[in-house]
Formats: C-alpha cells, sequence, structure tokens
C-alpha cells in the first residue's frame, strides 16, 4: 500500500505531505479512487463481455427466462453495504481528528479580510500572507474574516476550514516537513480572490525561535489589557466583584449562570458576543445595561481582549483552549501579568 501511495505521489496533482494529517488524506482518497476505478473498470466490462455473449445469435430467438439468484443479490446488496459504510466510518475518524481541538498547541490568531491574511503569534508576532510555523508542533488556527466568506486552505497540510464573519472557526495540524507551502482562499470572495494567496513557512523549532524574536510586538494579552482599560471596561468589570458588570477575573474556560436560568461556558466565542452584542446572554443577577463595541474595535482588537480575559482566567492549567495564551509558548516571553484593572468608582455603563 505504501508502495502505492508513493507512486500516487509522484504524480503531479498530489501536493506535497507535509503534515500529520497528509498521509492518511491521502491513503483515504487513494482508496476512494481506487473503489471508484475498480467499479468502472467493473461495470464497463461486464457490461461489454454480457453484450456480446448474450446477443442475439439468429433471427427470432427467444431468451431464457431467468428466475432471480437469491446469493448474487445478497451480495451485491451486503457487499456494498459494508464497503459504504466503512468509507464512511473511515471519512468520519479523520473528520473527527481533524475538527477536535488539539491540547497544548500553539495558537495563532488568523483574519481573513479583503484580499489579505493575518495572524498573530502568541508574542504578538504579526505576519501578513505568511504563517510561520514551527515543525513537530502542534497548531491551532482561530480565525475570524472582517469581510466576508473565506476559506483557509493549505493543500500540503490537507487542511481547509472556512473563515467566516462573526464567528469564530478552527483548524489545526501538525508541520512535518520543513519547507514552503501554498496556502489559498479556497472561497470565493470576491474580484481579487484568485489574489487571496500566501505561503505557510515551516521552520526548525530553533529558526522559529529566532523568527519570533525580531520586530516589535506587544503580547496580545498585554494589548488586551491596554485596550481594557481605555475603552473603560474596568469601571465596570473590577478585579473583584462588586461592579456594575461581573468580574472577569478567573471566568474564562468556567460554567456561568445566565439571567434566563441557563449557563454559558466562558469561551472566546462567548466574550466575543458579549462585546457585539452584550444583550444576548446577560450573566444572573446583572442588569442588561452594557452597551455594544460593535464598530467599535476590529477583529484583532477582539481577539487582544479575548486574550487578556483569558490570560486573567482560570490558573489551574487544566490545558485545553483555557490555557493562557502563554502557556502554548514555552520560550516566548509570559502573558500579561494578572489582573490590574484600576478600579475607580462607577462609572460608563458596562456589564457582561
Ligand atoms: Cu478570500
Amino acid at each position: 500500500m505504501t508502495l502505492l501511495t508513493s507512486f500516487f505521489l509522484q504524480l503531479p496533482f498530489m501536493p506535497e505531505q507535509a503534515s500529520s494529517f497528509a498521509q492518511e488524506v491521502d491513503l483515504f482518497y487513494l482508496a476512494l479512487w481506487g473503489l471508484t476505478v475498480f467499479f468502472t473498470i467493473g461495470v464497463a466490462l461486464a457490461a461489454g463481455i454480457f453484450m456480446i455473449k448474450y446477443r442475439r445469435k439468429r433471427a427470432g430467438e427467444i431468451p431464457e427466462q431467468v428466475e432471480g439468484a437469491m446469493l448474487l443479490e445478497i451480495t451485491w446488496t451486503v457487499l456494498p453495504f459494508i464497503m459504504a459504510l466503512g468509507i464512511f466510518a473511515w471519512g468520519a475518524k479523520l473528520y473527527y481528528q481533524m475538527y477536535t481541538e488539539p491540547k497544548d498547541a500553539l495558537e495563532i490568531f488568523v483574519t481573513g479580510k479583503q484580499w489579505m491574511w493575518r495572524a498573530q503569534h502568541p508574542d504578538g508576532q504579526r505576519e501578513i500572507n505568511e504563517l510561520h510555523v514551527p515543525l513537530g508542533r502542534r497548531v491551532k488556527l482561530t480565525m475570524t474574516s472582517e469581510d466576508v466568506l473565506h476559506a483557509y486552505f493549505i493543500p500540503a497540510f490537507r487542511t481547509k476550514a472556512d473563515v467566516v464573519p462573526g464567528r469564530y472557526t478552527t483548524t489545526w495540524f501538525v508541520p512535518t516537513k520543513v519547507g514552503t507551502y501554498h496556502l489559498f482562499c479556497a472561497e470565493y470572495c470576491g474580484t481579487q480572490h484568485s489574489g487571496m494567496i500566501g505561503k505557510v513557512i515551516v521552520q526548525e523549532p530553533s529558526d522559529y525561535q529566532a523568527w519570533l524574536g525580531g520586530g516589535t510586538k506587544e503580547p496580545p494579552a498585554a494589548a488586551g489589557q491596554k485596550l481594557f482599560a481605555s475603552l473603560a471596561c474596568n469601571t465596570c468589570h473590577y478585579e473583584k466583584s462588586g461592579g456594575r458588570g461581573p468580574t472577569l477575573v478567573g471566568v474564562y474556560g468556567t460554567d456561568v449562570k445566565l439571567d434566563n436560568g441557563t449557563t454559558v461556558k466562558v469561551d472566546d466565542a462567548y466574550i466575543r458576543e458579549s462585546i457585539l452584542n452584550p444583550m444576548a446572554k446577560v450573566v444572573a443577577t446583572y442588569q442588561p445595561v452594557m452597551p455594544t463595541f460593535q464598530g467599535q474595535v476590529s477583529e484583532e482588537q477582539i481577539a487582544n481582549l479575548i486574550a487578556y480575559i483569558r490570560s486573567i482566567g482560570k490558573q489551574d492549567g487544566d490545558g485545553g483552549t483555557a490555557a493562557p495564551a502563554a502557556a502554548a509558548q514555552p520560550a516566548a516571553k509570559p502573558a500579561a501579568p494578572a489582573a490590574k484593572p484600576a478600579t475607580p468608582p462607577q462609572s460608563g455603563a458596562k456589564q457582561n
């Protein structure tokens, strides 16, 4: 089978295999392709042979009546049934692997915009139309769009995920080969869609660290902390309870009770929603008085605010998505210090 796969790869229509998913996706594709070819040739061949074998040999010939063959019918029903279920199971397993968020991943925030890709690394390093990633490390992309639908497609990694305005989508991979690979937008997004391309650069971890070291940057959590103060969020969300809004210290990754009796998990999506549409899910015992910040903050700023709230969130290091941004990046500098929002007397009107 590996011989077959390698032969398959020699053909110019398969991109390089540069992520941990690539081989199995290709094998799966090869299996689908093999089954299709097998049955196409089999059916065509059988049709041809039967046409010749059972043709009318003399005028007025009356064919022999066939009364059915139970064994044959069961065989051609059960076998394809098993094959189809096998394809489903294999595909579902792959899908599950690819769309289950990994633990301890390097988390990179990506925004799509007509017509470019922006990425922000956990230590604040930014780039446009490029994505630097370290070899052999789980990398998780959290993505959103500033305008229309896009899709982040890295053929060599066999990963593709929609990038949707107003929502976070994620994808992940483990790069397995140093090199530079294509990055495409795979969703028609306007006149210059075809130009919305870039490069994914897989580096040795030490080279990646060196690359991170260049340029001026501010960790997202630190930028978020500044923004938290400049938007006056801290006039309602105190470090301790008692503000007009709930405290945000220690809430990330926990379940909070809402005023309608239900509970919600405090994750990226919930924080984003609460910034843009504060009335959607109001925390129990608080008044729905927080104004919307729609139009005042960019997606990147929202991501920074989330990074900040995450950094002052649950500190027990339970891994998963609740890990502070910096924990995913051991060699980088630590994320913002613990909460330091000033707590002046109430003014403004914000509440989660
Ligand atoms: Cu696009």
